[in-house]
């Protein structure tokens, strides 16, 4: 018997559920248009008025929001509420040397808490779990997030972050976790540590929340068996407020969106046009009761499926399939948004052409990440020594930017093959989706 953490919201009817997104959209877009300068100057470019805004019938009204309006009003062009309001930032990348801030009043942090929470027992946790938190902790959303849950839940909740596998599985043994949230490739990589040490009895793990990139059918068995658990999906996006925006629930059939705090909406990428319930597009979100930073048709580029099928666990809340792609070239490297013009504007300030390919592969479910990039015929010209003094500097102007290690390669002019369409910057060996 499932157990909810708001049952009368997470299985509220579809009326009721239009009722609080018909009320408190009108009041967000109301309220942005009063605190945001920056959305209201797209409003009026579009002759739209908080007036015409009366139910989620007029949302398709509204301009959308994307990733380069957040680099183009950053820092501060999209907070909604004086900074004394503000208690809390989280960030991720952005698409080029400037990182997505996101803002949070103390209520907002109570929300995505809930939102959490609910991700939580969805996945059968109660208040007698040790919740093992081993997503990143500090800008990244992950750690943060399901940590407010977990407490919420009323749950012990063991704050790990990331990495440190011996401790991870220490704790995981001495204090009995019972329940894992981490990247669904750390799960696999801890999968395979227990077996190699032979702890795999001395675990009592019962279930995993795993997100935060894609993760396949087959990984998710993989997973299950290594660790013998049930695994749970969960998705979110920084800008929307980070992990909890979905989350599975027994069925695992796809993620139930939060309704009462985020408008889900599926649109052509090419036109924008907003597609029927059921078709494959890029999924789009309204945040309805954020206050610090209530993002209005925010672009998350992810490509997904709606559906409102009846759900066996009794939710109501709409389902969104996992994400099957993006409209985007953004890739997720060890759980980290990198982006190809990041890469790009490293290399252009250190003075290369912008002839480079990125190589991405999964060995021992781990991703690695290659940079190949080719010299000018000066540079070639160089002696060894030289190209790796420059590979080497290389790879720390990546790291600064990226927050993550690249091996780099530098090549000789002209070995990169050029396209007579678009260059092929990207080859992804992993098998995501
Ligand atoms: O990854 C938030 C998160 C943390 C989600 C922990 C789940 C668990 P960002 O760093 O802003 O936030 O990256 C957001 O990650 O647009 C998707 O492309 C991708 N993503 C997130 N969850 C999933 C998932 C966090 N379950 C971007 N499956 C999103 C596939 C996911 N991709």
């Amino acid at each position: 018997m499932e157990q909810y953490f708001q049952p009368e919201i997470e299985c509220a009817s579809r009326e009721q559920i239009r009722e609080w997104q018909n009320e408190r959209l009108v009041k967000q877009v109301r309220h942005v248009y009063d605190h945001v300068p920056y959305y209201r100057a797209l409003m009026e470019k579009k002759g739209v008025t908080p007036d015409d805004i009366r139910s989620i019938d007029d949302l398709y009204k509204l301009p959308f929001l994307t990733k380069d309006d957040l680099r183009d009003a950053y820092p501060y062009g999209l907070l909604a509420v004086p900074k004394g309001d503000v208690v809390r930032i989280q960030s991720t990348s952005g698409t080029t040397g400037r990182r997505v801030v996101a803002f949070y009043t103390q209520h907002d942090i109570d929300l995505w808490d809930e939102c959490c929470a609910r991700a939580i027992m969805a996945a059968g946790g109660t208040n007698e779990d040790i919740v093992q938190v081993a997503y990143g902790y500090g800008l990244f959303t992950g750690g943060p997030g399901l940590n407010g849950g977990s407490h919420k839940v009323g749950a012990m909740t063991l704050p790990m972050s990331s990495g440190n596998t011996d401790r991870q599985i220490q704790f995981m043994c001495d204090l009995g976790s019972t329940i894992l949230c981490c990247t669904p490739s750390y799960a696999a990589y801890l999968g395979e540590s227990i077996k190699e040490r032979g702890l795999r009895d001395q675990i009592h793990l019962k279930a995993g929340i795993f997100g935060a990139e894609a993760w396949s059918e087959e990984m998710r068995q993989d997973i299950q068996n290594s660790l013998g658990i049930k695994a749970y999906d969960i998705y979110g996006l920084t800008e929307i407020s980070g992990p909890g925006v979905a989350f599975e629930c027994s069925a695992q059939t796809g993620m139930h969106i939060n309704e009462d705090h985020f408008i889900a909406e599926i649109i052509d990428p090419n036109t924008g046009e907003v597609l029927p319930e059921g078709e494959k597009g890029e999924l789009v979100f309204t945040s309805i009761t954020k206050e610090a930073f209530p993002l209005l048709r925010y672009r998350t580029r992810d490509i997904c499926v709606l559906t409102r099928e009846k759900c066996p666990c009794g939710r109501t809340h709409v389902k969104m399939s996992k994400p099957m792609g993006r409209s985007d070239d953004m890739l997720i490297v060890k759980g980290v948004n990198v982006f190809p013009s990041q890469i790009e504007t490293v290399l252009l300030n250190k003075g290369y052409p912008a002839n480079y390919q990125i190589l991405v592969s999964r060995e021992n479910n781990s991703d690695k990440l290659e940079v190949q990039v080719e010299m000018t015929p000066e540079m070639f010209s160089d002696a060894v020594s030289e190209v790796t003094r420059r590979e080497k500097e290389l790879v720390e102007a990546l790291k600064a930017m990226l927050g993550i290690y690249a091996t780099v390669h530098l090549v000789a002019p002209r070995t990169i093959a050029r396209s007579e369409g678009k260059a092929v910057r990207i080859i992804d060996n992993r098998k995501l989706y």
